[in-house]
């Protein structure tokens, strides 16, 4: 196994790969190799990462809450946004081998009775451990049906008892140039550490998930091993990976895409197919591997479960 470990020259923020080209690259290995044997096998062999694993058989007839099919282990692990780990989407899966998960560390700190360095073992019981189908949708209009593996933050959340005083709860990515090429780029990438937040209501709802899995099988590091958040109901960039704080705060924080573009990218950053991204369209979106675009949903489908949160907000102006 050669593991390419590109020079920090190699990063360029302006390359993204073409989606047709990609979609038609991966029919082209699926025809070629996955055969009969498709389902039960993790192809990740495919990528050049590591030996292929089994996929629990759980996940053979799983679906969402509208009944869309998963998609495949393959699609989850190898098309990614890991800036850490380059700007296209086949970098994470290709450069994060060097990167080391284990053991972790997650600060705890701001408006919280109970701070301290928590290890995640300690964070994370088996016994709250859950299989959740969600969808993850991204600004770039293509989406994946995906089975996380992971607890709700409130159980985190009510562990460490914040005060009164905290009304956001903001969340940061590890920063170990040393293992992640991304962070070595010069000029930088993104202004290190990704930063992400969520108002206090939002990190409580019972959707809102820490996930360390999907599959049921530990993140791969290109997907944010070993801890990151999925808010289902936001576009994918709220979804901050390799998590090492969690801070309670009380002003709103500003998270990283805001800093990048705030005219395109806000805090809320709700899946709403009424509000158009200055660049592209978010009324429409591509599931991974298909061609026909479909109707993008509000809230991205949780409607039900969200809507109330935001009652009396302009969701044009709080994007
Ligand atoms: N630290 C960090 N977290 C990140 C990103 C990133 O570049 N760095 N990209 C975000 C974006 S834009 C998306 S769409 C999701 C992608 O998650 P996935 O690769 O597991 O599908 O991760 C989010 N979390
Ligand atoms: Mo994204």
């Amino acid at each position: 196994m050669i593991i390419r470990i590109p020079k920090a020259s190699d990063v360029k923020s302006s390359e993204i790969t073409p989606e047709n080209v990609y979609v038609n690259r991966r029919k082209f290995i699926r025809g070629a190799a996955a055969g009969a044997a498709g389902l039960a096998f993790a192809p990740s062999a495919l990528a050049g990462m590591e030996p292929a694993q089994e996929v629990p058989a759980r996940f053979a007839s799983m679906t969402s809450e509208l009944d869309e099919p998963l998609n495949s282990y393959e699609d989850v692990t190898t098309y990614n946004n890991y800036y850490e780990f380059g700007t296209r989407k086949e970098d994470p899966a290709r450069n994060s081998a060097p990167f080391r998960p284990k053991p972790w560390t997650v600060t705890i700190d701001g408006h919280v009775n109970k701070p301290g360095d928590y290890a995640l073992e300690d964070l994370a019981s088996p016994s709250q451990m859950e299989d959740r189908v969600y969808r993850l949708r991204c600004v770039e209009a293509w989406s994946m049906v995906i089975p996380w593996y992971g607890f709700p933050l409130a159980d985190l959340i009510n562990k460490v008892e914040p005060t009164g005083n905290a009304k956001f709860v903001r969340m940061e990515t590890v920063v170990r140039p040393e293992q992640m090429v991304g962070q070595r780029a010069y000029p930088p990438i993104l202004d290190w550490p990704y930063v992400e937040g969520l108002r206090m209501d939002e990190a409580m709802n019972p959707l809102t998930l820490l996930a360390t899995g999907v599959y049921g099988m530990d993140l791969p590091n290109q997907n944010g091993a070993p801890l990151r958040l999925v808010t289902p109901w936001k576009y994918g960039f709220k979804g901050v990976k390799s998590i090492t704080r969690i801070s309670f705060v009380e002003d709103m924080p500003v998270n990283t895409w805001q800093v990048q573009n705030s005219r395109e990218y806000g805090f809320f950053a709700n899946v709403n197919p009424e509000v158009q991204h200055p660049r592209w369209t978010q009324s429409r979106e591509r599931r991974l591997g298909r061609l026909r675009r479909i109707p993008t949903m509000m809230f991205n489908g949780y409607a039900e479960e969200v809507q109330s949160m935001y009652a009396g907000m302009d969701l044009t102006r709080w994007i």
